[in-house]
């Protein structure tokens, strides 16, 4: 494939991995894949800007992970870093295997300098993109890279064969340590600084000073279809997409197919996959075309409002020099255009066929409403803070700031030592009824713990989660860990069950890993609790999660042998 691809990665390494899709090897049946991370740091120059980061074998973004849906993978970790380090396999469900989750302190201890340990799972039921990223601290800003899950052996797609795949990664790159930016937020209670760039497989794209060698370059024949594997791993901001004059077809979100539909930008979230057809065009123009991304904000806080940009760059014979082409440009909705927003998820429906059901829960047992939003904590006495009012910035989920425990919460529950690390009693509801999204209450303090929200093992579960406009109304990827959910709906407003209830689509759902709550909103989401463990579920803009948008769920052991969650591995790091 044609890529021309510009960056500190030791160039035949990077081409190596996005060329071959599957070793001799790794073309047969179920398989188990095998990989081994080393966790290293490497310079790496963006914007004439040189710094060591944290990466995995060198690499920046990571390297990609490519299993067969029923696959076996197993990540072999190894730390030479200073820092801890622990990793999360975005979206995959990890039926009984909560130990290779990832999250620290919720399924595991950090993976120490000079330790290993070997992530161990299957997958079961997937197709489409996910990815894997560091799940502690920001270390995630660098440590990221795509998981490429392909249909069993034989399986076709449920669209036309793709001529070529290609993963494009969105992220974003700070001249500074992403570490010391976020402890300074915290430590000053106020807003953290924003990043520089905005990135396409690492690369920031022609926009930015000193950037254009950095640029992400598709290289397209005419008259064939792409599947680009779009995946927003970037820490803080939503982003729209487009590419100027073609269209893209969304047919994969979180790796669950859906129907298959058209628009000019797409819209993607922190946590979020999206794959989509690029059909080009019929005849090689005589033109180069600009994708852009950037974002997609509503929150009162600074953040960066920047662009990335990449080519399209059709291969024709008669194109001696690309340079003098013609360049067209995509327009982007405006940043805080909600509406388009609001349209784009609409749109998202499962296929909810024979072969693929969606299989919503359509009797409930519990019934969860959740609030989302800022708030704050007190200014220590001695100190001056540089949040809302000289207080310091904070978030809740039912007005509980999670505070992370020092041991991890799986083993807390497995071996029955869960007293003083957490409490089962995560609030069902908010605990004071006040107008959500109206005039904000004068009391914004946000209470703190370390609460689960405890399930019987199969609980069928409606969740609504409800945005609070406490410090002004902001949309908040919602993550939650070892499950897919369905979206049954959303709306503006405070959510009032007996209206909206019967709004909701039972039939055809899409389904996901990560859902965002509208701005002065609400959604709601259906699931099954059929998977035993503890489940991280936070906001995927990674300053709310550092805040306290952040909880867990317990969900208990079935009665059945194959309801149960296995023992820890032997190599399972510990506190
Ligand atoms: C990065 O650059 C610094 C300063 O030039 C150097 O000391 C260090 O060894 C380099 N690190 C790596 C991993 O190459
Ligand atoms: C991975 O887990 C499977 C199932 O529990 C087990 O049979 C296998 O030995 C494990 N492999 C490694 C390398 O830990
Ligand atoms: C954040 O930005 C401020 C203002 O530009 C700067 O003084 C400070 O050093 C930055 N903090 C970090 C951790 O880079
Ligand atoms: C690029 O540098 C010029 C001159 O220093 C400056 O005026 C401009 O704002 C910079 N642009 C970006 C996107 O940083
Ligand atoms: C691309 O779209 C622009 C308008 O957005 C139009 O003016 C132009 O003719 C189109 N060019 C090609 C080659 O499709
Ligand atoms: C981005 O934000 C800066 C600072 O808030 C502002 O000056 C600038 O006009 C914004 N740029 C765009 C393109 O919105
Ligand atoms: C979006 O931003 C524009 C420009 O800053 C502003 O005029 C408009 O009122 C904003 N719209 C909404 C819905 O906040
Ligand atoms: C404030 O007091 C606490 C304990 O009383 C201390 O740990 C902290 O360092 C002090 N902070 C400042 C900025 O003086
Ligand atoms: C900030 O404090 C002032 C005075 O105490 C109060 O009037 C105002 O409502 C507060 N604003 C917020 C956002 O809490
Ligand atoms: C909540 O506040 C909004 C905005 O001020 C208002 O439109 C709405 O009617 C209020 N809802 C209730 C239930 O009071
Ligand atoms: C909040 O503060 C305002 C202005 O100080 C006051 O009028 C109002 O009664 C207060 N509301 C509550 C619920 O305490
Ligand atoms: C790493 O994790 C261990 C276990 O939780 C903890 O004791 C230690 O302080 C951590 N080290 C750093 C540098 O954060
Ligand atoms: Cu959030």
């Amino acid at each position: 494939m044609a890529f021309s691809l510009l960056s500190s990665i030791p160039l035949a390494l990077f081409t190596f991995m996005l060329i071959v899709g599957l070793s001799k090897a790794q073309q047969i049946g179920t398989a188990t894949r095998h990989y081994k991370f080393h966790i290293r740091r490497a310079n790496v120059t963006r914007l004439c800007h040189t710094k060591s980061i944290v990466t995995v074998n060198g690499q920046y973004p990571g390297p990609k992970i490519v299993a067969r849906e029923g696959d076996r993978v197993i990540v072999e970790v190894f730390n030479h870093v200073k820092d801890n380090v622990t990793l999360h396999w975005h979206g995959v469900r990890q039926l009984r295997s909560g130990w290779a989750d990832g999250p620290a302190y919720v399924t595991q201890c950090p993976i120490q300098t000079g330790r290993s340990y070997a992530y161990n799972f299957t997958i079961a039921g997937q197709r489409g993109t996910l990815w894997w990223h560091a799940h502690i601290s920001w270390l995630r800003a660098t440590l990221y890279g795509p998981i490429i899950i392909l249909p069993k052996l034989g399986v076709p797609y449920p669209f036309a064969k793709p001529y070529k795949e290609v993963p494009m990664v969105f992220g974003e790159w700070w001249n500074a340590d992403t570490e010391a930016v976020i402890n300074q937020a915290l430590n000053t209670g106020g807003g953290p600084n924003v990043s520089d760039a905005y990135t396409i497989n690492g690369l920031p794209g022609p926009l930015y000073n000193c950037s254009s060698k950095d640029t992400f370059k598709l290289k397209v024949k005419p008259g064939k279809t792409y599947l680009l594997r779009i995946i927003n791993a970037a820490l803080n901001d939503e982003l729209f997409f487009s590419i100027a004059n073609h269209t893209l077809t969304t047919v994969d979100v979180d790796a669950v197919y859906v129907k298959p539909f058209d628009s000019d930008t797409i819209l993607i979230s922190p946590g979020q996959t999206t794959n989509v057809l690029l059909r080009t065009k019929p005849v090689g123009p005589s033109a180069t075309y600009l994708m852009a991304a950037r974002p997609y904000a509503t929150g009162q806080g600074t953040f960066d409002n920047s662009t990335t940009a990449g080519l399209l760059e059709y291969q024709n014979d008669h194109n001696k020099s690309i340079k003098k082409l013609p360049l067209f440009k995509p327009t982007l909705p405006s940043i805080n255009d909600t509406s388009f927003a609001t349209k784009f998820t609409n749109k998202l429906r499962s296929l909810a066929t024979e072969k693929f059901p969606a299989n919503v829960p359509q009797s409930i047992d519990e019934h969860l409403y959740f609030t989302v939003g800022l708030g704050s904590n007190p200014c220590p006495k001695n100190q001056t803070c540089q949040g809302p009012n000289g207080t310091k910035f904070a978030a809740s989920v039912n007005n509980v700031s999670f505070t992370m425990p020092t041991t991890a919460l799986l083993q807390a529950h497995y071996f029955g030592q869960s007293n003083g690390v957490y409490r089962p009693d995560f609030p069902v509801n908010p605990l004071h009824y006040f107008n959500y999204t109206g005039t904000p209450p004068n009391n914004t303090l946000v209470g703190k713990g370390t609460k689960l929200m405890a399930l019987r093992f199969n609980t069928s579960v409606e969740l609504v989660m409800q945005d609070t406009s406490i410090l002004g109304a902001e949309s908040h990827p919602l993550h939650l860990h070892g499950y897919n959910f369905f979206v049954v709906g959303q709306g503006f407003g405070n959510y009032d069950p007996s209206k909206d209830q019967a709004h909701f689509n039972l039939v055809d759902p899409v389904e996901r890993n990560t859902v965002g709550v509208p701005p002065g909103g609400w959604v709601a989401i259906r699931f099954r609790a059929d998977n035993p463990g503890v489940w991280f579920m936070h906001c995927h803009l990674e300053v709310h999660t550092s805040w306290g948008l952040k909880m867990a769920w317990l969900v208990l052991d079935g009665e059945l042998p194959n309801q149960k969650l296995p023992p820890p591995p032997a190599d399972l790091p510990k506190c």
